[in-house]
């Protein structure tokens, strides 16, 4: 048996950026520790356009994660009006619809070609989203170019934002934690489609449901009991409105252009409340 734990063998990652980086932030007095920088907005608004500049944050209310856009933990803002610490190329929002068939839980836009180097702000225009890469130490099937960490952000309240700078071309598939199994899950191309996610997803229908023994034919480092993403993110990420190629053509791809069949939630709840005669936990 494969012990999970044990699978996901990475070493190859270059953590060597981020030791600096970590050296310079405690150097400069910022804890890395999430949301260090407390600050205030106290009428410390920026002159230009009514934004507080990161590096003024001093304290109160404005919550950051830090004073940069970190190569692993990106750049988090609990508030929209916190100026980023660098200017973003692209923004992406984080969605909730009330469709036909119930909430609906998206990135707007779904795919999206970027060059390297540019950075991306993740709005979060609705409550409780973050981004995170499928990543072999997450449990997932790597779907982001190799030698690129983990990297993720925190859960983010409605006004927030997270910033990433995606700096190493190809492939990556992202997605938001809470809300993966109902569809929310995107693609960004960086320069060009290269990679292990230039590939498609595995045929699910192709191995034994539930089963991951034998199904390791993308290389045994990743280990085999690594997932795909789940559920609707499959059917997201596998429409053929989110190729990778197309991406690079059109630029983005809406969540609308993704067929309304691979954007149904499969998750169906039953039995809860368990309040029936026999639905009760014993307890
Ligand atoms: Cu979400």
């Amino acid at each position: 048996m494969t012990d999970p734990n044990h699978s996901t063998d990475d070493s190859g990652i270059d953590y060597g950026l981020d030791r600096r980086r970590v050296i310079q932030a405690l150097g400069a007095g910022v804890g890395l520790s999430a949301f260090s920088g407390i600050a205030s907005a106290h009428g410390d608004e920026d002159e230009s356009d009514g934004r507080i500049p990161v590096d003024r944050l001093q304290d109160g209310n404005a919550l950051v994660s830090d004073h940069e856009v970190h190569p692993v933990y990106g750049f988090s803002s609990q508030v929209a009006k916190v100026a980023p610490p660098v200017e973003p190329d692209h923004e992406v929002q984080a969605l909730i619809s009330q469709g036909e068939g119930g909430a609906g839980f998206f990135f707007e836009p779904t795919g999206l070609y970027v060059e390297p180097g540019d950075t991306v702000k993740f709005t979060m225009a609705t409550p409780h989203h973050n981004v995170v890469a499928y990543h072999p130490q997450f449990g997932y099937q790597r779907r982001i170019p190799r030698l690129v960490p983990p990297f993720s952000g925190p859960l983010l309240p409605q006004g927030g934002y997270w910033l990433y700078t995606f700096e190493k071309p190809g492939v990556y598939e992202m997605n938001c934690a809470p809300h993966e199994i109902f569809g929310m899950a995107m693609r960004i191309v960086v320069g060009e489609v290269s990679g292990p996610a230039a590939d498609p997803l595995p045929d699910l229908c192709a191995q034994p449901p539930g089963g991951g023994e034998g199904g390791g034919e993308g290389g045994e480092s990743e280990g085999p009991s690594l997932r795909p993403p789940g559920l609707t993110a499959y059917t997201v990420l596998s429409d053929p409105a989110m190729a990778p190629d197309r991406i690079v053509e059109r630029g983005s791809v809406s969540w609308e252009e993704i067929d309304p069949q691979n954007r149904q939630v499969f998750v169906q709840v039953e039995g809860f409340p368990p309040c029936g005669p026999s639905g009760g936990a014993e307890g």
